[in-house]
């Protein structure tokens, strides 16, 4: 049965919604096994996963910093107000310049794991610095979810950094890659986590996810 659901009521703490920090792992045998819906945000290290983890809950839980590699554990957010809740997933970031140091292989072990044997993860997020765009990272990364099967969608962080026309033009060359990935969702979300652009079409899609959960 299809539940209609307001985006509203589970994000905003004045409509219901509450949001607690529920542990963070580095190593995978450390998250305890559990049947909420989870959703996971993966980028690029500085691509501001944390900040629009914020920016969703309406509420600073995820810690944000300007230096590269801040998130260094799987962080795990429990929101209720929907059935008995669903849990927010703020990962370590991968491709930065001390990528060979053994604490940063370990982080990026249990994410991989994380991210291809949970059985209740509903999606994806991949999240794009469109000033950036695709690297090599973020190839690599697609290139797993194609090959393993992991349902995966682009959003789009810091879209005020651009005009309308530069962010489309860095959307149509997503979109004419994105032919190539069996895995990925069609649409792209674009998102100002400062700004609050395209928060609430993010929210929107995380309702629909959970609907037909
Ligand atoms: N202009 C702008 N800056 C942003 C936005 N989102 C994040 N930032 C900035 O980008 C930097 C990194 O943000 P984080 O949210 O910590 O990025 P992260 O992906 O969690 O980084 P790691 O945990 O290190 O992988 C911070 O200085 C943020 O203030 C945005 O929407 N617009
Ligand atoms: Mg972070």
């Amino acid at each position: 049965m299809v539940k209609k659901l307001e985006a509203k009521k589970i994000f905003d703490p004045n409509h219901g919604g509450t949001v607690e920090f529920l542990f963070g792992a580095s190593k995978y045998d450390q998250i305890p096994k559990n049947h909420f819906p989870e959703i996971a945000f993966v980028g690029a290290s500085n691509v501001g996963k944390s900040s629009l983890v914020n920016a969703l809950l309406g509420k600073k839980v995820a810690i944000v910093s300007s230096t590269p590699g801040r998130t260094q554990q799987l962080n795990f957010f429990k929101v209720s107000g929907y059935e008995d809740g669903f849990i927010l997933v703020d990962m370590p970031g991968y491709g930065f310049a001390k990528a060979r140091d053994k604490d940063i292989e370990h982080w990026q072990k249990t994410s991989f794991e994380y991210l291809t044997r949970r059985a209740n993860l509903r999606r994806v997020f991949l999240l794009i610095d469109p000033i950036k765009g695709l690297k090599e990272g973020d190839r690599e990364v697609i290139n797993i979810f194609n090959t393993l099967a992991v349902s995966f969608q682009i959003v789009l962080t810091k879209s005020d950094k651009l005009s309308i026309n530069e962010r489309q033009n860095i959307e149509s060359e997503i979109f004419e890659e994105m032919k190539k990935w069996p895995a990925a969702y069609s649409e792209i979300i674009a998102t100002s986590s400062s700004k609050g652009y395209g928060i609430f079409d993010l929210r929107n899609e995380i309702v629909k996810i959970l609907e037909i959960s």
